[in-house]
């Protein structure tokens, strides 16, 4: 029998790379989504519509992580055997602006997980989305599992208090409770405001004069920059292990926003500096200047290793804009 996993955040960046992949490996794929006014399932309606995806099992199911009643009662009737916790509010920025609200879905949403899954009587392996935010304002260079936190937004704050809640529920109740510490991780994908993508975007759009103009905050923070595609494969080889654990997915390498913005306008050509100004309201109230993780214990022993650079990151995703804008009825 097919095993059956559970998806928070399928509607996400990573939750439908994550959705592909566990239905290319057999299982029965269910996933919690909001109620919206408009449509939300962007990312995953191909899996409902590809023919070539044969055999496609993939369920959604209403629910939200401010709801512990819905939650407990879809572990109750699904019973799965593995549950990918990756629904949040997950911009930092804007985390600022709704800091309880984000202490609430984001760090109180997976104590509601984990209630729900004690509640139920179920014993799924468990995925907390944790984040290289929680280093904040780094105590070593590059981060590691030890490293020690110091959050620097709402945002980090809330996944530091899901991250020891995770290893509280593993210690206390031993459940197989596992925290992806995972680096910035983007793709065609991610989310339009996330830097990466913003810029990716605009510089298609300026290519293709659409646009003239692209307004930025920080260009000097530094991040380490991996494949969404590839980090889901390791959330989901952390749950194959024996033993529950916490590891840093990451790249080994940082760069500047600078250098992204550099690396893009290149890729068509452009003078990023004809093109690029300041607007202070992108610009965050306490900032993350330098992120760089180590990731040689998620090669060593989940055998995870990356293989998407930053160069072949920027031009797969300029590539992708570059094409959706031409295409715009592929959107
Ligand atoms: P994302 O694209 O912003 O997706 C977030 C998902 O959470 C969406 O499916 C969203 O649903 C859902 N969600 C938000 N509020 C919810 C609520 N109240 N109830 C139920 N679902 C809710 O994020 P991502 O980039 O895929 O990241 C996935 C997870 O990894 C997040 O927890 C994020 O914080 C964490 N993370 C991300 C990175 C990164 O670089 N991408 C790095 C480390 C950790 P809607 O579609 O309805 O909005
Ligand atoms: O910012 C700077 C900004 O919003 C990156 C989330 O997935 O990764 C993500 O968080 C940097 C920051 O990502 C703009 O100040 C400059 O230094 O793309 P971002 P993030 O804050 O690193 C972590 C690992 C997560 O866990 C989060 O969920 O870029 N920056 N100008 C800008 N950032 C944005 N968004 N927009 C700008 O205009």
């Amino acid at each position: 029998m097919s095993k059956k996993a559970l998806v928070t955040g399928i509607t996400g960046q990573d939750g439908s790379y994550l959705a592909e992949f566990l239905l290319a490996q057999g299982y029965e794929v269910h996933g919690i989504i909001r109620r919206a006014s408009t449509f939300n399932t962007g990312r995953i309606d191909h899996l409902y519509q590809d023919p070539h995806v044969m055999g496609v099992r993939l369920f959604l199911h209403y629910g939200d992580l401010g709801d512990s009643v819905s939650l407990v009662k879809l572990l109750y009737e699904l019973r799965p055997d593995e549950i990918y916790h990756l629904g949040a509010q997950s911009h930092v920025r804007v985390s600022f602006d709704i800091p309880e609200y984000t202490s609430d879905i984001t760090g109180v949403g997976t104590v509601r997980i984990l209630e729900a899954i004690r509640e139920a009587g179920v014993r799924p392996k468990f995925y907390q989305a944790s984040s290289s935010e929680m280093f904040g304002k780094v105590a070593e260079v590059p981060q590691t599992e030890t490293t020690p936190f110091h959050p620097r937004s709402p945002y980090g704050c809330a996944k530091v208090f899901a991250y020891w809640l995770t290893v509280n529920y593993r210690e206390a109740y031993g459940l197989h409770a596992n925290n992806g510490i995972l680096f910035n991780h983007e793709s065609p994908r991610r989310g339009e405001t996330f830097v990466t993508r913003k810029i990716t975007r605009a510089v298609a759009a300026i290519k293709l004069g659409m646009q003239e103009k692209l307004y930025l905050g920080n260009l000097d923070a530094r991040r380490d920059w991996g494949y969404a595609k590839e980090y889901v494969e390791a959330m989901w080889l952390m749950l194959q292990q024996d033993k529950p654990d916490d590891y840093v997915i990451a790249t080994g390498e940082t760069h500047s926003v600078r250098e992204f913005l550099e690396e893009a306008f290149h890729c068509v050509g452009l003078d990023w500096q004809k093109h690029v100004m300041h607007d202070i309201k992108y610009e965050r109230p306490s900032e993350v200047d330098l992120l760089i993780g180590n990731p040689s214990k998620a090669k060593r022993v989940l055998g995870w290793e990356p293989k998407i650079k930053f160069k072949d990151l920027v031009r797969l995703m300029v590539d992708s804009d570059l094409e959706t804008l031409k295409n715009p009825e592929k959107r």
